[in-house]
């Protein structure tokens, strides 16, 4: 794997003896992606570069690199906020951290389902968690599917809160999962997603939570065969791009970014939604032992000191649920 820290140096250095400018106004830019080449991410962002190469008569060039090979994804946000890196696909749970507003996605239960987070996403909530990342260097050009997080393990089905006591369970890197694992008296383990496969089959962890993709995409499944649907989590993600490179652009080309990452949504959803069913069964023709959760109420009051705890250390952010709450 590369080093971020030496490949964007070296990349400084080389634009500086070439002098050529620093700015995302270079000839091209570069974007991160944590997905596998067929992943319905990686098809899209690489349908981004297309299209702002086309709609820009070929001015603004993007070289994804996926893989999560230019590091992980929390020092990828970071570089992408510095502007080391012009653009990047980034879940919401590890923007939290830096951007409160966007944090509102991360309290466990929030979101109804994937149709009421679209809505809330699409409409003043979204403009208002937009506003909060671009003030701490994030643009949201547009937002990607993620589908919904469920827990899984390699020991046993998980029915009910009590099943997660004891267990060590990976979450990304975000106080509020370690606090919802701490909730269900489990113990929290934060680690880059490219580690979880190798510390579930160490035994490291026990297990992790995810969508069906990741959990199909990465191979979790082989090595933690438990996967219980409590969709505690719905997190979109975005493309997002460094906000003084966005904003050196003119209005014409703010708008050939915008409607290029768009675009790329709506094919990011598309291939969202079959990737979600044709991992599924392929995950279950692998073996892996399902199960719904009679009562997902129990799991949601068990979680709630963690919503409460958020709330009442940043006040500020509770017209924000409350416009997602209400949004029908
Ligand atoms: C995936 C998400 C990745 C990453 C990963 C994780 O669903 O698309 O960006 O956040 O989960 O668990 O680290």
């Amino acid at each position: 794997m590369l080093n971020l820290k030496k490949t964007v140096c070296a990349a400084a250095i080389v634009a500086f003896a070439a002098g050529l400018p620093l700015s995302a106004n270079a000839a091209e830019w570069r974007g991160w992606n944590i997905h596998k080449p067929d992943y319905p991410n990686t098809v899209a962002m690489d349908k981004f570069a297309d299209l702002l190469k086309e709609k820009s008569g070929g001015k603004i060039t993007l070289k994804m690199f996926h893989s999560g090979t230019l590091g992980t994804q929390p020092d990828a946000i970071e570089q992408v906020r510095i502007g080391g890196l012009e653009i990047g696909n980034f879940n919401l749970g590890p923007i939290g951290p830096v951007a409160a507003e966007a944090n509102v996605v991360s309290l466990p239960f929030v979101f109804r389902d994937m149709e009421h987070m679209h809505r809330a996403l699409d409409g003043e909530a979204g403009d208002k968690i937009s506003a909060g990342m671009a003030k701490k260097g994030l643009v949201a050009l547009a937002w990607y599917d993620a589908g919904a997080r469920s827990f899984y393990n390699s020991k046993k089905p998980i029915m009910k809160p009590s099943d997660v006591e004891g267990m060590k369970v990976r979450v990304m890197n975000n106080d509020l999962y370690s606090g919802m694992i701490s909730a269900l008296k489990g113990n929290p383990s934060p680690m880059a997603f490219s580690e979880v496969y190798s510390s579930l089959k160490t035994g490291v962890v026990d297990g992790a939570e995810n969508n069906w993709p990741s959990y199909e995409s990465t191979g979790h499944f082989e090595v933690a065969g438990f996967y219980s649907l409590s969709q505690h989590l719905i997190i979109p993600e975005c493309v997002c791009m460094n906000t003084a490179a966005f904003e050196k652009l003119s209005a014409a080309d703010q708008k050939i970014v915008r409607d290029a990452a768009r675009e790329s949504a709506v094919l990011q959803r598309e291939l969202w939604a079959k990737r979600a069913a044709s991992s599924r069964e392929k995950v279950m023709a692998a073996g892996v032992k399902f199960n719904e959760i009679p009562d997902k109420a129990a799991f949601q009051d068990a979680m709630q000191p963690v919503y409460d705890k958020y709330l009442t250390d940043n006040p500020d952010i509770k017209p924000l649920v409350a416009l997602i709450k209400n949004t029908k």
